[in-house]
């Protein structure tokens, strides 16, 4: 491939404000047509929050683009909170800010943690979704799990591994994500704010295929560090609070959202969330598209993912 559809051009905030939700305020933004196709995007971690960059995946004068920031990121407040944080309570934000909207069904948009909680909105609120467009599929099962944080990728990227292991002591490393748990619950926030850094900055390190400086320097941010890992880790720990490893994946799960149109697009060398995870749900879910981007990893702007990830954009609005 050597002409790649690139991300639309910068587009200006049409309107933005705060769904108020308990002791949360969870910021959204509107962006582009107003009277365009409704398309909501899901970004990952959990924790990860929304850009200003994430909305140009769709054309700004057909879409009428909604990012969100989930419950304890981004510009949504409390910063970092994990009470009342679960799966579910995101889940039921996503139908609160599309009936605040006004919004009959909207298309979906979701890369990793983005693409589990699609699956978990679409299968609670089918009637909600007009398409579905879910990238670098993540299912939080404890193999996936345990290949990003305990023994997988780490032979891929001994150097970056090295980094995740120091704040944890030599007799923790057998259970990392329960020992990260530790020191995030604890009331050194000195370490707290260490250990943050370096559980971001390992995902950073491995989301492109190559070396990405920017990306890692993103992922270091301090306050961003802060919620990604410890929203992250609360979720892992609770295993995304489902009732069993398979509850989106599984036949009886896609039933329920088979006849949306959807695309699964998947980078072959994806180390954060390799394709096993995207093969198995394709298995089960033979009316979505799967699309294989050959030569990439994880993240979202990898040039032929942002590619792929366009395409499906412009194929969904082309006959709104
Ligand atoms: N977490 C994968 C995930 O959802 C295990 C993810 N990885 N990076 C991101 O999300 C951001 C780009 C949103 C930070």
């Amino acid at each position: 491939m050597n002409a790649h559809l690139s991300l639309f051009p910068e587009c200006s905030i049409l309107s933005h404000g705060f769904l108020e939700k308990g002791i949360h305020q969870i910021y959204y933004e509107e962006c582009g047509n107003p009277n365009g196709k409704p398309a909501v995007f899901l970004h990952g971690g959990p924790g990860g929050g929304g850009s200003s960059k994430v909305r140009r995946f769709f054309n700004p004068d057909k879409y009428r683009i909604i990012v969100f920031d989930q419950r304890g990121c981004g510009r949504s407040k409390p910063h970092g909170c994990l009470e009342d944080n679960t799966t579910w309570d995101l889940v039921d934000d996503i139908e609160s800010l599309r009936l605040l909207l006004n919004i009959d069904k909207w298309l979906v948009f979701g890369g990793s943690w983005g693409s589990t909680l699609s699956l978990a909105y679409a299968q609670k609120h089918p009637e909600s979704v007009s398409e579905l467009v879910l990238r670098g599929i993540f299912m939080l099962r404890k193999k996936e799990l345990k290949w990003f944080y305990q023994d997988g990728a780490s032979r891929v990227f001994p150097e970056a591994w090295e980094k995740f292991l120091e704040p944890i002591d030599v007799k923790e490393r057998n259970n990392l994500i329960d020992a990260y748990h530790k020191i995030f619950t604890s009331n050194d926030e000195e370490k707290k704010l260490e250990a943050a850094i370096a559980w971001s900055k390992w995902e950073g390190s491995t989301s492109t295929l190559s070396h990405a400086p920017e990306m890692i320097s993103s992922f270091t941010e301090p306050k961003f560090a802060l919620a990604f890992a410890l929203i992250e880790n609360h979720y892992f720990i609770n295993n995304g609070f489902l009732e069993n490893e398979n509850q989106l994946i599984s036949n009886k799960a896609i039933d329920k959202i088979r006849h949306i149109p959807a695309k699964i697009i998947q980078g072959r060398y994806d180390l954060v969330c390799p394709m096993e995870t995207a093969w198995e749900l394709s298995k089960n879910w033979a009316e979505a598209e799967l699309i294989v981007a050959p030569s990439s990893g994880h993240s979202a702007f990898e040039k032929e993912i942002t590619h792929e990830l366009i395409k499906a954009t412009e194929e969904f609005v082309k006959n709104a």
